[in-house]
């Protein structure tokens, strides 16, 4: 079972190694203010798990530079996602808001959909 969870996820990495998407280039002004505001967001995830590819590949085609914890292979992340998000899952988004409200997203489709909402709205 082992042997075959890794086999999976190594073809997954792969796949999503040589189908990398290119990243959107902005002015240089949007993509600082676009790089501080991504400060205030952690992803939680797994290397290999699919639905957090989707999300590097989503932040990735919009050049996010989003801090990522692994929540398998460090500890910290670990439990620093099950104490502030209640549940061991990814991948899951930590937001803090500009009044240090820290909102725990879970649900790739809802990660993705906040993203693209709130960089698409200030690169215009
Ligand atoms: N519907 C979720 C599925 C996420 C999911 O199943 N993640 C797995 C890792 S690939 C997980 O964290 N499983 C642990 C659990 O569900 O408790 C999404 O799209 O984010």
């Amino acid at each position: 079972m082992r042997i075959i969870r890794w086999i999976v996820g190594s073809l997954i990495l792969f796949f999503d190694w040589i189908t990398t998407p290119k990243g959107v280039v902005r002015a240089a002004d949007a993509q600082n203010q676009i790089d501080r505001d991504a400060q205030m967001l952690t992803l939680y995830q797994y290397k290999s798990c699919p639905f957090c590819v989707k999300v590097r590949r989503s932040m990735k085609r919009q050049s996010l530079k989003i801090e990522t914890r692994d929540a398998k292979r460090c500890d910290t992340a670990r439990n620093e996602l099950l104490e502030g998000g209640g549940r061991l899952k990814v991948p899951c988004l930590k937001v803090v808001d500009k009044q240090g409200d820290i909102q725990w997203m879970y649900e790739s489709s809802d990660i993705i959909n906040f993203l693209e909402d709130r960089f698409q709205a200030e690169a215009a």
